[in-house]
């Protein structure tokens, strides 16, 4: 065993990457355990993804009330949401607000990124460098650089060539108002061009929408809180958190127990027209228990929204276009709009469609396509993340094998619970690959994953130890648990960001656990309780 203290040596305890929903909270609850804590965030302030993505309509679709922390009764009774689902301006009030009650900023070094870090097995400890040239000698290295925060290149050749406003939705840095009376494109119809076009296309002269592939989009629904809702809300708190935390998607849960065959076509219909009114991520897509495991079943949900589609939109030919022919409903991630295909019913708004005419090229003031140049003064780019890997492997870690991150998963990620990787001791991802993070309320996966982390840590320290890491064994089961458990599901047949298919060259591998927070959050109690098989502690 290496019993080096940190205290007097000038390392520190815990080096930690990100100062967004992970950051904050592993600050947080790092340094009330008593840890010496290191925090660095790219960005100038706190926030992390809810601090960069401030294109029009930003908000996120986990209604507010879920998705914000837990871990303080005080907080969730003082802080009070306007909407169901909060825009990104009052998300980010909020996480500057935690900041500030609990005096976190001061634990974060910003403006800084993390440019490298390697293992040092002799002192058993993460040395880190910085971009603004200097380094720093860590116990414990903790990336909370989040999953959605590296932004994907944009794979056309010719971008540079385009002379007129050119913005992405993920580093949005200008105003709506610069958009006014421009024909802008934007490229891209995730969750991000869904909630800026409408908005973009009341101001532009002219937006013409470049899709690849249509998506479904269902209501947003939202709407402000009524005050009663929020104080029945906040005399419950306590028991809805902790249903969250036991449910399968870190939101309360609405069990379905009959699959889309057991009731008649009309009666299908029924229940469908109820959950569209209901909409979020207990809508359509969650309607029966099989729509996500039996194509055929899937197929009726799907057919349901094409036929709205084809109801709001007022051009047949455009509507057809917008029909999402080539995914089944949910397998990838569905969006929820805020009159977003009505958007197409006006004069000024059209559409292309990339797979008739690919995009070739662009030029100084157009983008042309194989059928022709449409002029533009301004490009919207809202064409997606590398999703969990690209902020890791913007870290450059280098293993104790001497190996980099992107060399041991070049072939396939493997993570054990999301948290450790094998050979990379004394490092942990919260939310990262392989965990809930993915496909659940992510805040509810990122309390879980630090509380889980820093009780291992605690347990390391009250044993003398100063070096954790998974077992290649346990990553194994680990991953095999993972790739069981998505098997059965559309999820595993359907090409989408979940599984890297956006990024040339990517691992095929569905990057996260489907289980259900709930049953993951047992697994790793109960491992936590055996103390932590499957990790190395010395
Ligand atoms: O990114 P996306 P996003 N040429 O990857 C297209 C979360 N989020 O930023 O599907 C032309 O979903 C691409 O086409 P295709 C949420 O988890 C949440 O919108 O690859 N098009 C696709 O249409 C979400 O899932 C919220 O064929 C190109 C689009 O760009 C995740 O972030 C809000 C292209 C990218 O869609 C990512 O969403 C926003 C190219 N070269 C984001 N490359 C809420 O909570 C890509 N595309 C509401």
């Amino acid at each position: 065993m290496n019993s080096t203290s940190t205290a007097d040596t000038g390392i520190v305890d815990v080096i930690g990457v990100g100062a967004g929903f992970s950051g904050l909270y592993l600050a947080h609850r790092l340094t009330s355990a008593g840890w010496t804590f290191a925090g660095f965030e790219a960005g100038p302030s706190v926030g992390g993804t809810w601090f960069w993505n401030t294109y029009p309509g930003a908000r996120c679709d986990v209604e507010s009330i879920y998705y914000s922390y837990s871990f303080d009764e005080a907080l969730q009774q003082e802080w009070t949401w306007s909407q169901r689902f909060a825009p990104q301006a009052e998300i980010l009030s909020y996480l500057e607000h935690v900041a500030d009650r609990f005096d976190l900023r001061r634990h974060f070094t910003f403006n800084t990124r993390v440019t490298g870090a390697a293992w040092n097995a002799t002192d058993r400890l993460w040395e880190v460098r910085l971009d603004d040239g200097s380094a720093r000698r860590g116990r414990y290295l903790i990336s909370g650089a989040g999953g959605l925060s590296t932004p994907k290149d944009f794979d056309v050749p010719g971008l540079a060539n385009f002379a007129g406003l050119r913005v992405s939705t993920s580093r949005w840095n200008i105003s709506l108002d610069d958009l006014a009376g421009k024909r802008v494109a934007v490229i891209g119809t995730g969750s991000s061009g869904v909630q800026a076009i409408p908005l973009i296309a009341e101001v532009a002269e002219r937006l013409t929408v470049f899709q690849r592939t249509p998506n479904y989009v269902m209501p947003a629904r939202n709407a402000e809180l009524p005050p009663e809702r929020v104080a029945a809300v906040k005399n419950d708190y306590v028991a809805i958190r902790e249903e969250c935390r036991h449910s399968p998607g870190g939101i309360p849960d609405r069990p379905v127990t009959d699959n889309a065959f057991d009731v008649s076509a009309e009666e299908r219909r029924r229940r469908y027209e109820q959950a569209y009114e209901r909409s979020g991520f207990q809508g359509v897509g969650a309607e029966f228990a099989d729509l996500l495991i039996d194509p055929e079943a899937n197929r009726t949900a799907s057919e349901f929204i094409h036929d709205k589609i084809r109801e709001i939109v007022d051009d047949p030919a455009t509507a057809e276009l917008l029909v999402p022919k080539y995914h089944p409903l949910g397998a990838k991630r569905s969006c929820f709009g805020t009159d977003y295909y009505e958007t197409y019913n006006r004069p000024n708004v059209s559409l292309v469609s990339l797979r008739d005419e690919p995009i070739e090229t662009m030029t100084e003031n157009a983008i042309v396509t194989a059928k022709g140049a449409y002029e533009m003064d301004a490009v919207v780019l809202a064409i997606g993340f590398d999703a969990f890997t690209g902020p890791l492997y913007g870290l450059n870690l280098t293993g104790a094998s001497g190996k980099k991150l992107q060399e041991v998963w070049h072939d396939g990620i493997r993570s054990y619970l999301g948290m450790m990787v094998a050979d990379f001791p004394n490092f942990f991802m919260v939310g990262g690959p392989l965990s809930p993070a993915l496909v659940s309320n992510v805040v509810v996966t990122i309390e879980q994953a630090v509380d889980w982390i820093a009780d291992l840590l605690e347990h390391a320290r009250e044993t003398g130890a100063t070096l954790v890491e998974a077992t290649a064994e346990a990553q194994s089961e680990w991953v095999d648990i993972t790739e069981r458990t998505v098997a059965p599901t559309l999820f595993a047949t359907t090409d989408s960001w979940y599984r890297g298919s956006n990024i040339e060259g990517k691992p095929n591998t569905f990057m996260g656990y489907v289980g259900g927070v709930g049953k993951y959050r047992r697994m790793c109690t109960e491992l936590a309780k055996r103390g932590y098989p499957g990790v190395e502690i010395d």
